[in-house]
């Protein structure tokens, strides 16, 4: 397909935040409760036209009629999905996370924070001007008056001559906030190209296979004279905990008592994974890696759970290594059946995909990049509350597959921040956390 290269749009959604961000957090994480929630999403810096305080800033896109554009989008909205759509144009999704899909022709997309996307658009209607319009889609339970309910906006506007509109046109198309199957119908649109020139590599072989439940929960603290329940989210029931000393270092100097090497391949109990009724609430706090040798295929389900009424979307995040979406589906993932449909023909590449609500995902990949490698909900309340983890890939047979020294320049310095749990002053002496599952 020929499209204009001049042009192009680059855009970026992020989230605006009212006052102290960094000190709100910190005070959130101290008293265990939510965590600040944006008063809006921008794009390209600007929330638009609906907040009074960006009327006359609105960003605005000058096209001319006749003419296709790719535009490049990033989700840098740190902790929400975003439904996103051009008035009166269609979209087509041609690739994501830097490898082509087969096109996806759709009037709205939705993506998810860490996720990119290039679009074609093609500018084929009326002379005029057109919102381009982004909004939190929600796939939680909790009450819409809770989350950052604000459009986002910027401006699709045709060159020549033509009467001014009052106000641009709305998309219809963007799906509502809480609009679960809108999002799920598009994630499950994507596939890769898969021709000669792009080839899939999906491992078919696999040598490591791990099941992990996606939740949310609590953690108690306690100290000789309180205890104190705080938000938590885990993988495997394990709440990740930031270790003062980084685990690169760690592994790469052999320091011990930094991290454990337990990260467990399945949850601690088996149950109504997406039901009403809770085996346990309470998380464990560890630092719990899972070692890989180098080249090891692995394949990764993730299951969403509704511990705590918390179900959700979680999109998760691999560092160090691209991976293929080789299933997905809702309620509770089944290993005997579930892997007869896995597509292992042209699944797409990516690095972030989200796990659906009540449902599951199968990813694949081949580690074959030594070195330590965070995985986590890439929704930053989620990753913040623990939901994270870390692979460690061992090194191959030769220098070319082995993990590189640090650089002479590499910073001595201590972690820059204190983290998450720990920094609950004076609860966490001692680490007197209790561990739930002994
Ligand atoms: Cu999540």
């Amino acid at each position: 397909m020929m499209y204009g290269r001049r042009q192009n749009l680059e855009l970026n959604s992020c989230s605006l935040y009212r006052g102290n961000l960094k000190s709100s957090l910190d005070e959130d994480l101290h008293s265990g409760i939510d965590l600040p929630h944006s008063v809006a999403y921008t794009i390209n810096g600007e929330p638009g036209d609906l907040c009074p305080c960006s009327k006359e800033t609105t960003y605005r896109w000058m096209v001319e009629y006749g003419k296709t554009y790719l535009v490049r989008l990033v989700n840098a909205a740190v902790s929400v999905d975003l439904f996103f759509a051009v008035a009166q144009h269609n979209l087509t999704v041609v690739g994501t996370d830097a490898h082509y899909t087969k096109p996806i022709n759709t009037s709205y997309i939705m993506i998810s924070p860490g996720q990119t996307m290039d679009i074609l658009l093609t500018t084929n209607q009326s002379l005029g001007h057109y919102y381009i319009a982004a909004r939190q889609f929600w796939s939680q339970d909790a009450p819409a008056t809770l989350f950052d309910s604000v459009n986002a906006t910027m401006i699709l506007q045709y060159k020549g001559n033509y009467t001014i509109p009052s106000s641009p046109i709305f998309p219809s198309n963007l799906p509502f906030y809480k609009d679960l199957r809108s999002a799920i119908t598009f994630t499950n649109l994507f596939k890769s190209l898969a021709n000669k020139d792009y080839p899939v590599n999906v491992p078919l072989n696999i040598t490591t296979r791990m099941f992990i439940t996606l939740s949310m929960g609590g953690i108690i603290f306690h100290n000789l004279t309180s205890t104190l329940e705080a938000k938590a989210t885990s993988a495997n029931n394990i709440s990740w905990s930031n270790p003062t000393t980084d685990v690169l270092l760690a592994y790469y100097r052999n320091i011990s008592g930094v991290y454990t090497t337990d990260f467990p391949d399945q949850p601690p109990s088996y149950f109504n994974f997406t039901g009403d009724d809770f085996p346990y609430t309470l998380t464990e706090l560890g630092t719990k890696v899972k070692v890989l040798n180098y080249n090891e295929a692995v394949e990764m389900v993730f299951q969403s759970t509704n511990l705590v009424e918390g179900a959700g979307l979680h999109p998760m995040h691999l560092h160090g290594h691209s991976f293929y979406v080789v299933g997905s589906g809702p309620g509770i993932y089944d290993n005997v059946t579930d892997p007869k449909s896995f597509n292992l023909v042209d699944p797409v590449e990516v690095n972030t995909f989200g796990v659906p609500k009540e449902g599951w995902l199968a990813i694949r990949f081949v580690a074959n990049n030594p070195g330590v490698w965070f995985w986590h909900c890439h929704l930053d309340r989620h990753m913040t509350w623990g939901m994270s983890s870390v692979f460690i890939v061992k090194n191959g047979d030769t220098t070319e597959t082995s993990i590189r020294k640090p650089p002479p320049q590499l910073p001595q310095c201590e972690a820059s921040f204190r983290l998450r749990l720990e920094n609950i002053d004076g609860l966490d002496q001692g680490k007197e956390n209790e561990p739930i599952f002994s």
